[in-house]
């Protein structure tokens, strides 16, 4: 129930300011009618909140950010008190545990986040912890790569950038040099892990398959710690690992980089197709890099079409009980193709990438940038080129658009349909017997047939509400065919990815419907994951009796907190054309190749 563009319906000429005092009137009527009832019926069915916008103001969203800001505080102190200097608190037994290194993860995951919010407190008492570790462990630890460069790296770079601390630099370059072994590999792939104890020493053999998302999510960390310390040998890691992939023959996955890699040759294994788990990262850093780059990393810009493109086309569909858009994961063997339509909450971010590339990007005049999309294409077996020829039919950046509202739909309503309102980690979508639905077929019908009403999977759609009468409703027929998709990982980990794309569809389009969502998604945050020391990941999120996992991941404060505190906030403190969130929310500044650089590094 949306009441404020009701007057927009009105016939202009016909108003008066009597019409316009009755409808606001009337307003203030059924708005206090349904908070009344919400407020009663909130145990059961919180979603009702946010099918309808109550008025906002500065004010109010400026109260939004402070609150956030204290959930930072909340959560930080907690950890300050029972965790510090430990990786990560355990918000229920108030414990800490050592699951990063133990190098205080959370510390250098929140620098940022610190700055950002104008704590400075925080900050001077994080400082010392950071300046004494000396990213060392005792020989034969596995140090992670992929998790060791997006938290520490990345939070230590973002937090350099923000403040000028030189230390921080100099933290990040002696962090990147322990870590260099991982590169020790015939394809220049990092390995999945190195012990920092012997500067040659790696704990995983290279015949170990290669994690997309763990072998091509540094680039961004890297290039930009090349140019902070005019050292060669860390632009180089990207330079190499670029060409690995611009070398790769992605025929059979139709241009877009399967999951999983080998490292000892550089060549794709396994040809699971995927946003989510296992890939995510890595086709983000695609856009990302051009972009944080100045624009000058064109083979990380074609990466990016060609994935999006197979993506459209491929992996988009629609549910056919309220047509929620969502994008799902294939499997390619021996040419057939096996799609699994499950959901999963860290293909979320998704749409806030589209959603990037549709603003920043000229992608209905890709030939002003030297690019031609369906030439893109060419190379690629008649079925995939097809899709990049019916791609031309279409407003690219419309498509785009649209792709990124569908998709974030779902993602807020995977929340919005739970009781707890909090959304599942894994859901798999129902195929009822007509069969799937592919979101590019429908589209196409949708363009013949005169383009009636919003694109399908576009238009706003309402979440799932329970009577809430019937409690045993929420707790025994949750699966029943009512809904659109099965839940198989009930649990909510305090993740971003939702909030991320929100915060780059507001930023984006100026929809406020983007920050009304994430304030709903708040305050389930602060209503079920709260503890008296933090916050902690919950369980359960289906029922309306949710339970709490004794675990505070740092990126909560790194990304879900810092995501929805900009979400709020009326300045654009990060401005999406100067900064590049790395994977872990860790804003790093956009920068150019000097021509020196460019000739020192053989970078374009
Ligand atoms: C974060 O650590 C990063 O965003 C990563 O890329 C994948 N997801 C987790 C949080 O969900």
């Amino acid at each position: 129930m949306r009441l404020l563009p009701s007057i927009a319906l009105l016939p202009r000429r016909n108003i008066t300011i009597r019409h316009v005092a009755f409808v606001l009137a009337f307003s203030a009527v059924l708005w206090t009618i349904h908070h009344t009832y919400s407020k009663v019926t909130e145990a059961f069915s919180p979603q009702e909140h946010v099918s309808f916008w109550p008025p906002d103001s500065p004010e109010i969203w400026a109260d939004r950010a402070a609150q956030v800001k204290n959930a930072f505080l909340h959560a930080y102190h907690g950890y300050e008190r029972y965790a510090f200097p430990h990786d990560e608190l355990r918000p229920i037994s108030n414990t800490s545990i050592d699951n990063f290194n133990g190098w205080g993860v959370t510390v250098v995951d929140s620098l940022d986040t610190m700055l950002l919010m104008g704590l400075e407190d925080e900050y001077a008492r994080a400082i010392p912890i950071v300046t004494a570790t000396n990213f060392s462990l005792p020989v034969n630890t596995n140090v992670p790569f992929f998790e060791t460069v997006i938290r520490y790296l990345g939070g230590l770079l973002s937090a350099y950038a923000l403040s000028m601390d030189t230390i921080l630099r100099e933290k990040a370059d002696e962090l990147a040099t322990k870590l260099s072994p991982a590169f020790n590999t015939s394809s220049g792939f990092p390995r999945f892990a190195v012990d920092t104890y012997n500067s040659s020493g790696n704990l995983k053999p290279q015949v170990t398959p290669g994690v997309l998302a763990e072998i091509a999510s540094f680039q961004l960390e890297y290039a930009y710690l090349g140019k902070i310390t005019g050292k060669k040998e860390h632009v180089d890691r990207v330079t190499t690992v670029t060409n690995v992939f611009d070398d790769a023959d992605l025929n059979l996955s139709g241009g877009m980089y399967p999951a999983i890699w080998r490292i000892h040759d550089g060549k794709p294994s396994i040809f699971r197709l995927s946003v989510g788990g296992a890939a995510d990262s890595a086709h983000e850093y695609t856009l990302k890099q051009f972009l944080l780059t100045a624009r000058s990393d064109s083979a990380n810009l074609e990466m990016y079409l060609r994935f999006t493109t197979h993506v459209i086309n491929n992996l988009l569909y629609i549910s056919s009980q309220r047509e929620l858009l969502y994008v799902t994961d294939s499997t390619i063997h021996m040419n057939q193709t096996a799609t699994s339509h499950s959901f999963e909450h860290l293909s979320c971010f998704f749409p806030g990438l589209l959603a990037l590339g549709a603003h920043l990007l000229p992608l209905n005049n890709l030939e002003t940038i030297g690019i031609n999309i369906t030439q893109l294409g060419d190379d690629l077996p008649p079925k995939y080129r097809q899709g990049y020829e019916a791609l031309a039919d279409f407003d690219l950046a419309d498509l785009h658009i649209w792709a990124a509202e569908g998709i974030a739909q779902m993602c807020y309503l995977s929340y919005a349909d739970q009781p707890s309102g909090l959304g599942p980690d894994t859901v798999s979508m129902r195929i009822d017997q007509s069969g799937e639905i592919r979101w590019m077929d429908e589209m196409r019908r949708w363009k013949a047939s005169g383009q009636i009403g919003p694109p399908p999977g576009v238009g706003d759609k309402r979440p799932w509400v329970g009577n809430p009468k019937a409690k045993a409703v929420w707790e025994k027929q949750i699966d029943t065919i009512t809904r659109d998709y099965t839940i198989k990982n009930t649990a909510y980990y305090l993740r971003p990815e939702a909030v991320e794309s929100f915060y780059i569809l507001w930023r984006t389009t100026g929809d406020v419907k983007w920050r009304h969502r994430g304030w709903s998604v708040f305050q389930a945050i602060e209503r079920t994951a709260k503890t008296p020391s933090g916050y902690a990941n919950v369980d359960r999120v289906h029922s309306a009796a949710p339970i709490l996992i004794d675990s505070m991941p740092s990126y909560f404060l790194a990304e879900t907190l810092k995501y929805l505190y900009l979400l709020f906030l009326d300045d654009d403190i990060v401005p999406l054309d100067k900064w590049v969130f790395n994977t872990e929310a860790h804003p790093l500044p956009v920068f150019a190749w000097t021509e020196s650089e460019k000739e020192i590094f053989s970078v374009k």
